[in-house]
């Protein structure tokens, strides 16, 4: 890659970033849902959710890594705008993405949902109980207070995209730290992994001057 493909690049997905909602008005969710690599994708392509990360919670470590995980559970915490999304939104792709009626085999992967205050938690427990009488299953998912999160190790972030070597080295050369909390990153990252719609991702992608190359793997992996 030249470096006149670089520098195309760098203002135009930063500019897109800019435009994202910022964090004081949006607001967060967190579940656990197996491995989180899936749901960070799968959140990361939907409308209306501004970022996303990767990390562990649910348990009382004070300091959780990926190989000294204490009794946490790996969790996506989403941020989404609230006049485009409702939580309830969310809870549906929570409840239809991890096996609610089984009892977890590892405390790592329990699906669980973490509420950020009591709004969430009763909207949680009401869609619990809904899917409950619809199916007359016993739900095994509790619904908990989020207590702290703890990031997960920068590897395990966007970690679809960052298998797509060409895209992930482009976008961190560009963005540096700020790679993981890109809108455009999350977007990326749910797109490679099968997510999106096809008008979703060509409006996205009309938007980015990514290189040639990147933008070939990416349309390689759709
Ligand atoms: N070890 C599993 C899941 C990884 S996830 C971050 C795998 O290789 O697919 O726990």
């Amino acid at each position: 890659m030249g470096l006149s493909d670089r520098e195309s690049t760098r203002p135009t997905a930063l500019g897109v970033d800019a435009e994202a909602l910022p964090p004081e008005e949006t607001a967060t969710a967190t579940f656990g849902m197996g491995c989180f690599w899936g749901p960070d994708a799968r959140f990361g392509a939907m409308p209306g959710v501004v970022r996303t990360r990767v990390g562990y919670a649910g348990g009382s470590d004070p300091d959780p890594s990926y190989y000294a995980l204490g009794d946490h559970t790996e969790v996506i915490q989403v941020e989404y705008d609230p006049a485009e999304r409702a939580y309830e939104d969310l809870l549906g792709v929570f409840w239809a993405n991890h096996s609610p009626f089984s009892a977890p085999h590892k405390r790592q992967y329990r699906g669980v949902v973490l509420a950020h205050d009591d709004a969430q938690r009763e909207a949680a427990a009401a869609s619990k109980t809904a899917l409950e009488e619809r199916t007359g299953k016993t739900v095994q998912t509790p619904v908990e207070t989020l207590a702290r999160f703890h990031r997960a190790e920068e590897y395990h972030q966007k970690y679809e995209l960052r298998s797509t070597p060409v895209v992930a080295d482009e976008l961190e050369d560009v963005y540096g730290p700020a790679f993981v909390e890109s809108t455009v990153a999350a977007r990326l990252n749910g797109f490679v992994a099968g997510h999106g719609d096809a008008d979703q991702r060509r409006e996205l992608l009309a938007e980015l001057d990514l290189s040639p190359a990147a933008l070939s793997e990416v349309r390689r992996r759709i």
